[in-house]
């Protein structure tokens, strides 16, 4: 079985593949960076993310950044644990447009409401259109529940679950009463408090 590292500072966004590699539940080591002491940006590190962030994985030969990408990757690779929906399912289109629609939409419309623009652009030159329909759409996408893709939790619900948490954690995301009960879901699940535990623990130490 080749050997899974994860490339990561937290909590960050590499959080969110912590998790995922919780979920998947096979082996795997934490590379540990200091985003303080800049160390994702080291000549090294610059070798497996150019970007110089955080999260990167490592699986054998293969190299992957992205958070998005990992949660992917990783459902697809371990496929026994029932975290993706397979090529051939028509459900595979709904799931895939999800674990796209929180970097394309989700990540914009927050950075957006963080950090305002002087001049507002036409929404209809951005791809996430504009930050209130990003919330209506997610709100409709998480009301019926339990999960993104109904009965089945899969990487989509790593993927947005993540961003909805952070965004109501720090006030960029209204606590929407679609929002609450499907994000309390998720902070039932083992997987996501291990990985939170074990993030406190190296956040403090
Ligand atoms: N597009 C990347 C974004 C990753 C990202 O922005 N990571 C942050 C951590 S929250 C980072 O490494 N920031 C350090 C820096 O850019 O100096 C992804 O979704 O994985």
């Amino acid at each position: 079985m080749a050997k899974l590292t994860l490339y990561h500072a937290a909590p960050s966004r590499s959080s969110i593949t912590h998790w995922m590699l919780e979920e998947v539940g096979e082996p795997f080591d934490l590379h540990l960076l200091s985003l303080s002491r800049g160390e994702h940006k080291s000549p090294e590190y610059l070798k497996i993310n150019p970007m110089g962030k955080v999260p990167a994985l490592r699986h054998g030969d293969v190299v992957l950044t992205e958070g998005s990408a990992i949660c992917a990757y990783l459902a697809d690779e371990f496929p026994a644990r029932k975290l993706n929906i397979p090529v051939g399912d028509p459900r595979r289109g709904v799931y895939l447009k999800w674990l796209f629609f929180g970097p394309s939409c989700i990540e914009p419309a927050i950075t957006d409401r963080a950090f305002p623009r002087k001049e507002p652009p036409r929404a209809s030159a951005l791809g996430h259109g504009d930050y209130d329909t990003v919330v209506d759409v997610l709100a409709n996408a998480v009301a019926k529940g339990p999960y993104l893709m109904g009965e089945q939790f899969t990487a989509a619900d790593v993927v947005i679950g993540s961003a909805l948490r952070w965004g109501m954690q720090f006030k960029l995301l209204p606590e929407r009463p679609e929002f609450l009960p499907y994000t309390a879901r998720l902070a039932e699940r083992p997987a996501l408090q291990r990985a939170e535990a074990k993030d406190k623990e190296l956040a403090a130490a």
